[in-house]
């Protein structure tokens, strides 16, 4: 019988293979079918009572603005009657909207705020 030096288990043989060696793996390729997960954007809906400022503030802090634009999208509620804060993870979105609505509860204003998925 012919000697062979030992080969490490964990690893496959290694040098050319002949088409009849058997060791031939054929794989399908097959479509990605893993989508994207499904983006939601929280919206604020403009309200007669609510400061301006507050409205401020919350984009600062809890959507990350800046103060410019924060007031921009502020402003933009105001005129269109709602705007878009933000876009993230529907997990992300919801807490959103919740530390959202616990502040102004908690400030006593009736801001609104939802989230809906993009397109
Ligand atoms: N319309 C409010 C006011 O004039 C301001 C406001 C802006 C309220 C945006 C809510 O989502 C809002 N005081």
């Amino acid at each position: 019988m012919p000697t062979r030096k030992t080969q490490n288990p964990q690893q496959p043989p290694t040098g050319p293979s002949t088409p009849d060696a058997g060791d031939a793996v054929v794989l399908e390729r097959r479509a990605q079918r893993v989508q994207p997960p499904r983006m939601f954007q929280v919206v604020m809906l403009n309200d007669d009572y609510t400061p301006m400022e507050f409205v401020v503030v919350v984009l600062q802090e809890f959507f990350n603005k800046d103060r410019e634009a924060a007031t921009q999208i502020m402003l933009k509620i105001h005129l269109d009657g709602k705007g878009i804060c933000g876009v993230y993870s529907q997990d992300v979105a919801a807490t959103k909207v919740t530390q959202v609505m616990d502040a102004a509860r908690h400030a006593g204003h009736p801001l609104q705020c939802e989230s809906e998925p993009v397109e």
